[in-house]
């Protein structure tokens, strides 16, 4: 009876929520409650799992670790992931994110001057960045071929901004202010 009880109720709670939340493929989950897992729009009162994000003060932050890109493809994956490439909003932002970063690496930001070779804007609003800790002398636009903006550490000291070839390929980081999809499991 117990079991029998505990597995209505699931089905209850799992019938609820996706009603609620607009469950994508409830016909296919049925008759598998242990191990339910859907994509569903995250509700405050419930427990989300952020991964592959991390959570940095009030910002959901993902660090590329793995493989290294070009601008426009490190755009498209964050993109993938519901989010964009990072925005630092001031020197906190960046100092927290800092010492998760390898200073062997360089890591893509979401600023670029294709509309205005005065003028770096951000991906993610389309305006000028509120922040920017520029490397002495940067942007230097060198050759007239920098129109990216990263993150690097020059002679492995400390991380500032430079602009640099968008195809040349770094590591790069995601930011979202709550991931929109997530995996929730109910049990
Ligand atoms: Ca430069």
């Amino acid at each position: 009876m117990l079991t029998w009880f505990s597995m209505d109720l699931r089905f209850l709670m799992m019938i609820s929520y996706c009603f609620s939340l607009q469950c994508e493929t409830l016909g296919s989950s049925i008759g598998n409650f242990a191990n339910f897992s859907q994509s569903l729009e995250i509700a405050n009162d419930f427990y989300a799992d952020i991964n592959p994000f991390q959570k940095v003060n009030s910002k959901y932050f993902y660090i590329e670790r793995s493989r290294a890109l070009n601008w426009f493809e490190a755009l498209h994956k964050c993109r993938e992931l519901g989010s964009d490439l990072v925005n630092f909003r001031n020197d906190r932002e960046l100092d927290a994110v800092i010492p998760e970063l390898s200073k062997k690496r360089c890591y893509w930001l979401s600023i670029n001057n294709f509309s205005e070779k005065s003028q770096y804007i951000s991906i993610t609003n389309g305006r000028p960045p509120s922040f920017a800790r520029w490397g002495r002398g940067e942007p230097n636009n060198l050759k007239n071929k920098e129109h990216c903006g990263q993150l690097v550490a020059f002679n492995r000291n400390t991380f500032y901004y430079n602009d640099n070839q968008c195809i040349r390929r770094c590591y790069y980081i995601c930011e979202t202010k709550l991931p929109s999809q997530t995996n929730v499991v109910i049990w």
